[in-house]
């Protein structure tokens, strides 16, 4: 199937499947992603995919994605069982895989990783973990303004402030951290010197 036919197919499915509202955000995140793909030298093909599918597991109850995963034998640690915020993205990538055919190990990491984000992130890890947090839809976070001018200059620095604010905005929540941010977190902190 050509490339184009298969993304108007997946993207009609997601607009079956995800709430008008997210898939707004799919398709804010899939532009977004393209921009940083375009400024960073990564394939827009695998940005336009990747952000197309980063949320395509995120419907439905954390109950009901929690049993999708055990029902499909995705793997997941006990921290993650506790994390379900986290969940969609591991299925996400499952679904990328079998309901949607992608290969690409690399678009599959993206999805897989989006929420959390890891150490040592490819360049379309990175686009995914950005986009998904400055697409124009969001208006919630704070210093958002700063934080989508520092993504098209400097990515890791960028990561950096996403971390802040998002570890920030967990603790003040008193949500469980998974060990993946806080690790990449502190990798991403030394990374640019701070
Ligand atoms: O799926 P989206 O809403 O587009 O965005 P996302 O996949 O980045 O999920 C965002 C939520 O995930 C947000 O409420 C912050 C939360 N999150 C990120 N890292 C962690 C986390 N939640 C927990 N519990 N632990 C984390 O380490
Ligand atoms: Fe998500
Ligand atoms: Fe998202």
């Amino acid at each position: 199937m050509l490339e184009r036919t298969r993304f108007k197919k997946i993207a009609e499915d997601l607009k079956k499947r995800l709430k008008p509202s997210r898939y707004a955000h799919t398709v804010g995140v899939y532009h977004t992603a393209i921009s940083l793909a375009m400024r960073y030298g990564v394939p827009l093909k695998k940005a336009a995919f990747a952000g197309l599918l980063h949320d395509c597991a995120k419907y439905g109850t954390d109950e009901e994605i929690l049993a999708k995963c055990d029902k499909y034998g995705v793997v997941l640690t006990d921290e993650e069982r506790l994390a379900l915020p986290i969940l969609h993205a591991k299925l996400g990538m499952y679904y990328a895989k079998e309901r949607y055919g992608i290969a690409d190990e690399d678009i599959l990491n993206a999805i897989s990783f989006h929420t959390t984000g890891r150490i040592a992130m490819s360049d379309l890890e990175k686009i995914i973990f950005v986009a998904d947090y400055i697409e124009p839809g969001r208006t919630e976070a704070p210093r958002l303004d700063e934080i989508r001018a520092e993504a098209f200059k400097n990515m890791d620095a960028a990561i950096c402030m996403i971390y802040e604010d998002t570890l920030a905005y967990l603790k003040a929540k008193n949500r469980a951290i998974e060990s993946t941010t806080l690790n990449a977190f502190h990798y991403y902190k030394t990374k640019i010197g701070d």
